[in-house]
């Protein structure tokens, strides 16, 4: 089976019942203009992950291995979007209102949409969730269930926004995850380093963090 150097140890997996899930890599949250910016981030801090996810998809499709691909977002009517999450904070634009790229984080808008370097292909699942985990209020659960997955290699922005609470909802769940470090992205980059070190602490509190080379070798053995 395949075997990663990893934090706090080995990662050992069966790219049988392993899938890649790669989280909210939206035109919103990496491209110049959008609504992360607008929150006054550092999007640079994001596109960092674009190229290793995009050799790391390459190397995984290659293999005939599962992609799941999500999108943060919600309904034009907002229904789905709770008071407390559109009103918080001070932005210069709120979730609906119109920006650079379409409404921001309305589903079927420009930036809610996937960045062009990463789009699925094929019959690749994507979710779309509401919140910031991946199984709060989307069908991944089954999704895993019916196809046997039991590990995830986890991948996407933010590391300690959506990328965590969903390696805590799938930890919780039972499942296995890798997170890889180069392949995750937060616009802060003391998040980022505290975000991994969280994951892989207390003997993989929550799961395993490793670089995504390491994973494309294990799978090309
Ligand atoms: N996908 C995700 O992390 N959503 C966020 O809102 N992240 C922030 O860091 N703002």
């Amino acid at each position: 089976m395949p075997s990663v150097d990893a934090q706090p140890g080995k990662f050992t997996f069966d790219p049988n019942t392993t899938a890649l899930l790669v989280i909210d890599m939206q035109r919103d949250f990496l491209m110049p203009g959008g609504f992360g910016e607008s929150l006054g981030n550092d999007v640079s801090q994001l596109r960092r992950t674009i190229k290793p996810l995009a050799a790391l998809m390459t190397a995984w499709r290659a293999n005939g291995l599962p992609i799941i691909h999500t999108r943060e977002g919600h309904k034009p009517d907002l229904s789905d979007c709770p008071p407390a999450k559109l009103n918080r904070g001070a932005p210069s634009q709120r979730i609906g209102d119109p920006g650079a790229f379409g409404r921001i984080l309305i589903q079927g808008e420009y930036g809610h949409d996937i960045i062009d370097e990463l789009q699925p292909i094929g019959d690749e699942v994507v979710i779309d969730k509401p919140g910031k985990g991946a199984f709060y209020a989307t069908d991944l659960s089954e999704i895993l269930e019916k196809s046997g997955v039991t590990s995830l290699i986890v991948t996407g922005v933010t590391t300690e926004v959506c990328v965590h609470t969903t390696v805590r909802e799938a930890n919780d769940r039972g499942y296995e995850c890798l997170v890889l470090a180069d392949c995750v992205g937060s616009y802060f980059p003391e998040f980022q380093q505290v975000g991994l070190k969280m994951i892989a602490a207390q003997g993989g509190i929550f799961g395993w963090v490793a670089e995504s080379p390491a994973v494309i070798s294990a799978i090309q053995e």
